[in-house]
């Protein structure tokens, strides 16, 4: 049995071409992987109650890939509430779960789904109410679930849910959503549980590919996988600025480290020290505004020393540097300089009264 895993598409908020490019993407690889069932864990849409136009584009795509069994637990953007998204005809091969946790058997395919939505914009701690049902043996049982994953007794206004609760439920692989990062799947008892992350993301603070997990469970046990469904994307990187002579190496350095990325977001950190210039971020920004489509530049670096004009003062610290300098040119001959490096660096800040001593 196959299944795609995604959450938090916040479809019909802003940036929602690009949202809608990434759910249609989806739809696609489901069709391409002969996926039979999709788990949406909460905030498909942005808001309780969206544009018509994109409810309707969503619902009727959903609805035309009839082979597709998809289960919607509504997140705290989207409840299931009167009035919201869900309070329609909904295709027959759609359900969306109610508060409770309640599940739903596809003996065609071998599953039984159990899932919640938020009725609400905000939902107490999530526990699996233990009722007594008659269920169909030899089915698969998977989980879709909103929320935010914490430690037992921490305080969450989205649905706590804990380890102690994953495992309780007992399903096989529990669909979460609400954290936009991806993470890795994890174990609570017999359950194995992750975070697809958003399908797509808008801001700077989204970083890296976003998608969906693919996942196949059968008697060979569970698989997953990750398929990438963002169009844009935002990129880190890092330059160090240590070595550079002057500004102009130092955005010859960024622009060599941003490259073309048409599109994009970039995320660009300066670290290291620099000799004699600061870092404009400002400046760098607009230089590499053509670069992509938005970079914002993190200035990180420090100002270097001019160790050659302290060593000249007739002071301790100017005695300090001398000696620490004579200490360097013999380490560096004999090929390592980096723990006198390190030690002249640390007896300067205690100079300026940076480094605390310890007093006995
Ligand atoms: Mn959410």
């Amino acid at each position: 049995m196959k299944f795609m895993h995604c959450a938090d598409l916040h479809l019909g908020g802003a940036g929602g071409g690009e949202r809608m490019r990434a759910f249609a993407r989806m739809l696609e690889a489901c069709a391409q992987e002969e996926v039979q069932l999709l788990l949406i864990a909460g905030d498909l849409f942005d808001a309780p109650r969206v544009d018509a136009r994109t409810a309707d584009a969503v619902f009727d795509a959903l609805g035309r890939q009839s082979g597709l069994c998809t289960l919607i637990a509504a997140g705290n953007h989207d409840p299931n509430c009167p009035g919201g998204n869900y309070e329609r005809e909904l295709p027959g091969n759609v359900h969306v779960f109610g508060r409770e946790w309640s599940c739903v058997e596809i003996p065609a395919y071998g599953a039984r789904v159990w899932g919640a939505s938020f009725a609400e914009e905000k939902e107490p701690a999530f526990v699996p109410q233990k009722r007594r049902l008659r269920l169909t043996e030899g089915l698969y049982d998977l989980g879709v679930l909103h929320g935010e994953v914490a430690s037992a007794g921490v305080r969450s206004e989205y649905r706590a849910i804990s380890a102690e609760c994953i495992a309780e439920t007992g399903v096989r692989y529990l669909a979460l959503g609400h954290i936009h990062a991806r993470s890795l799947p994890a174990r609570a008892g017999s359950t194995v549980y992750a975070y697809s992350g958003c399908a797509q993301g808008t801001g700077f603070d989204e970083v890296g590919e976003k998608g969906a997990y693919l996942g196949t469970l059968d008697e060979n046990g569970l698989e997953l996988s990750f398929v990438r469904l963002c169009g844009s994307m935002t990129v880190e990187t890092e330059v160090d600025a240590t070595g550079c002579a002057d500004w102009t190496e130092l955005a010859r350095r960024c622009a060599q480290a941003v490259d073309s990325q048409p599109g994009n977001r970039v995320r660009l950190r300066v670290t290291g020290r620099t000799a004699g210039f600061a870092v404009d971020a400002a400046a760098l920004e607009r230089m590499l505004a053509g670069r992509a489509a938005q970079v914002r530049v993190q200035d990180d670096a420090h100002l270097q020393r001019d160790y050659d004009a302290i060593g000249r003062e007739s002071t301790l610290r100017g005695a300090f540097v001398r000696r620490m300098q004579e200490r360097i040119a013999r380490a560096e001959r004999d090929g390592d300089a980096r723990t006198e490096q390190l030690a002249l660096e640390l007896g300067l800040s205690a100079f300026d009264g940076e480094v605390e001593p310890h007093v006995d």
